[in-house]
């Protein structure tokens, strides 16, 4: 299942986000409601509505996430003190918008369990 989303908006830049990274096949942008002091999204370009939709033809995408990821850790010198990487997948995951993205969440100790 793959349905356009405000995400797709953003990537067509049809509504604006403050984009910090962006690839062929990732789009990086600060989250509008931040939880922690630097909150991103890290989002394919392709639509992939949640995990439960990730096969082994699109799952380089999510592992590209996880470049992603890291290349922003490095240039942002979050790589040492670390930083929090987060999927959420349907309501009890607390998935809001239906178009895969990995939170990063950085510049604080994150508590855990997350609830
Ligand atoms: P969730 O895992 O699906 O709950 O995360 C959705 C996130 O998208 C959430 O943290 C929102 O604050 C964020 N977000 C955004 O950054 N820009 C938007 O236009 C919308 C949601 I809608």
């Amino acid at each position: 299942m793959s349905q356009e989303t405000i995400f797709t908006k953003i990537i067509n830049r049809e509504i604006p986000a403050d984009i910090i990274y962006e690839d062929d096949l990732a789009l990086a942008f600060k989250d509008i409601n931040p939880q922690a002091p630097f909150h991103a999204l890290i989002i394919p370009k392709q639509a992939i509505a949640t995990i439960n939709d990730v096969t082994e033809e699109n799952s380089h995408l999510v592992g590209h996430l996880y470049v992603v990821a890291a290349k922003l850790a490095k240039q942002l010198n979050f790589s040492d003190d670390g930083y929090r990487v987060v999927m959420n997948c349907n309501e009890h995951g607390g998935q809001t918008v239906y178009h895969i993205h990995l939170h990063m969440l950085a510049g604080k100790e994150m508590g855990w369990p997350p609830y």
